[in-house]
């Protein structure tokens, strides 16, 4: 019999119905291979549930596990989270580090090997997400399990100046050799990882494979996607934009669309929209800039920093150019749900995707995949993006430069329609090339036959 996909990722669905990208595409290759999914219930209790509680067994099985609150804070909160998260999007200095944390995020990883280790069988192939598990599979061997294990990294890989500021630095080429297939989100990517990986005793050998001690993998980019229909779909579907914001006809809406979070480069988005309002002509058209921010991880010390620091520049810029009818920056704290959300980015003349760094940045490919092709809006990207790879037919920028950004907003709203046609077609091709059912085929397909070629 072959083997079935067990999928492992820090949170796991809990209802029948998943939304969102990732979510579904896993959902759907688990529902097409058979499988099962194995994840955190989002349950912190002082009494864990011994073993995988089922939450599901149709259209596949979904098991979850529990954390105590110590692991919860030492695992999620602390290393997962003011740890490896800050190091790999280039923030070394956001970093805390605690050896106490540091050992609790590896014991959680062999708590949840031993659960994995019990529950599959020979065949099995198992697909582990992101950095809460970087070293699941070298906990995974220890248990004896020899099954292909692959990995994907959703985020950036750190920088091989950066690395040496992780006290367990030395553990991580054994953690990455660990797996058979280590995937990253771009190319840049994988020359990071390799120079890390050369940097602390890997080997080279051919076809993006590397050698460590007695294990051989490989490495390779698999630039994650979005189902487009399926956007393109709902922002067809979505109301009036116009009522929902009370805009004036003519006014120009430039959207900011992020999870709140220091490597978003939110900040710099408000420097340079307050810029643009500043060295704006009298003839231009009212712009007004709507920001969705939904905070996050409020637990970490980091992330209430930065929602202080947008609330007073909104309120400097607003205090500033504001009039009795118009408010300039709109803030808005709440999630949106995806219905409305693709209405707004239909709605928008100019979309601000500005990260310091970030693994993909799928709002990027949402706003291309809802634009109207007749009639499109204008892509404002980071080359920081890991979707700056791809989508380098958009208005290219650089987030620290804050005239360059606020060039680039007077660029995108005044940019005749022939040419954001242009931009749109190529943008859309490139969307489409590299969907979601293209990342997880091409990815299952190249676990399952790593080793072999
Ligand atoms: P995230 O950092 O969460 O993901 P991103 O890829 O931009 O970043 O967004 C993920 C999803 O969340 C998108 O579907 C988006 O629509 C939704 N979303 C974001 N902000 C929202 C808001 N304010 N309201 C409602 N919905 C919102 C991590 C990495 C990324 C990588 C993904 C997938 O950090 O770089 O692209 O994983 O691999």
């Amino acid at each position: 019999m072959a083997g079935r996909l067990i999928v492992v990722s820090n949170r796991i669905p809990t209802d029948s119905a998943p939304s969102g990208g990732l979510v579904v595409a896993l959902h759907d290759a688990l529902k097409a291979r058979g499988g099962i999914w194995i994840g955190n219930s989002g349950k912190v209790t002082d009494s864990p549930a011994e073993g995988l509680t089922p939450i599901a067994d149709e259209p596949y099985r979904r098991r979850s596990f529990d954390l105590t609150p110590a692991e919860h804070k030492g695992f999620y909160l602390d290393y997962a989270n003011s740890t490896l998260w800050p190091l790999f999007h280039h923030r070394a200095d956001l970093m805390t580090l605690d050896q106490d944390a540091a050992r609790t995020y590896w014991e959680v990883n062999r708590k949840v090997a031993r659960l994995i280790a019990a529950e599959a069988g020979p065949d099995d192939m198992i697909w582990v997400h992101d950095y809460h598990f970087l070293p699941l599979a070298r906990a995974l061997r220890l248990e004896g399990v020899e099954n292909r294990v692959g990995f994907f990294l959703h985020i950036p890989f750190p920088n091989v100046s950066d690395v040496p500021a992780l006290p367990e630095n030395k553990y991580l080429p054994e953690w990455v050799a660990a797996y058979d297939l280590v995937g990253l989100q771009t190319v840049r990517d994988v020359s990071a990882a390799i120079n890390v990986l050369r940097e602390n005793g890997a080997e080279m050998l051919l076809k993006g494979r590397m050698k460590f001690r007695d294990r051989q993998f490989r490495l390779a980019s698999f630039p994650i996607g979005i189902d487009v229909d399926d956007f393109a779909e709902a922002a067809d579907a979505a109301g009036d934009a116009d009522r929902t914001l009370r805009l004036d006809p003519g006014e120009k809406l430039v959207l900011g669309v992020d999870r709140l979070d220091y490597s978003k480069g939110i900040p710099n988005r408000f420097a340079a929209f307050g810029e643009f309002l500043r060295t704006g002509q009298p003839d231009e058209p009212r712009a007004t800039l709507l920001q969705i921010a939904p905070p996050s991880r409020e637990d970490v010390e980091a992330y209430r920093d930065i929602r202080e620091e947008l609330e007073e520049m909104a309120g400097r810029v607003n205090g500033e150019h504001a009039e009795l009818d118009w408010t300039p920056i709109r803030y808005i704290r709440k999630n949106i749900p995806r219905e409305i959300l693709a209405g707004l980015y239909r709605r928008a003349d100019a979309m601000l995707v500005t990260p310091l760094a970030d693994g993909m940045n799928l709002v990027a490919k949402e706003y291309v995949a809802a634009q109207d092709g007749a009639d499109p809006g204008v892509l404002i990207l980071s080359h920081f993006a890991g979707a700056a790879e791809q989508l380098d037919a958009a208005l290219m920028v650089n987030p620290y430069d804050i005239g360059d950004t606020s060039r680039a907003i007077r660029a995108a709203l005044s940019m005749p329609e022939h040419e954001r046609i242009a931009r749109h077609l190529s943008l859309i091709a490139a969307i489409r090339e590299h969907d979601i059912d293209w990342w997880t085929t091409t990815y299952l397909d190249a676990l399952a036959t790593a080793g072999t070629i």
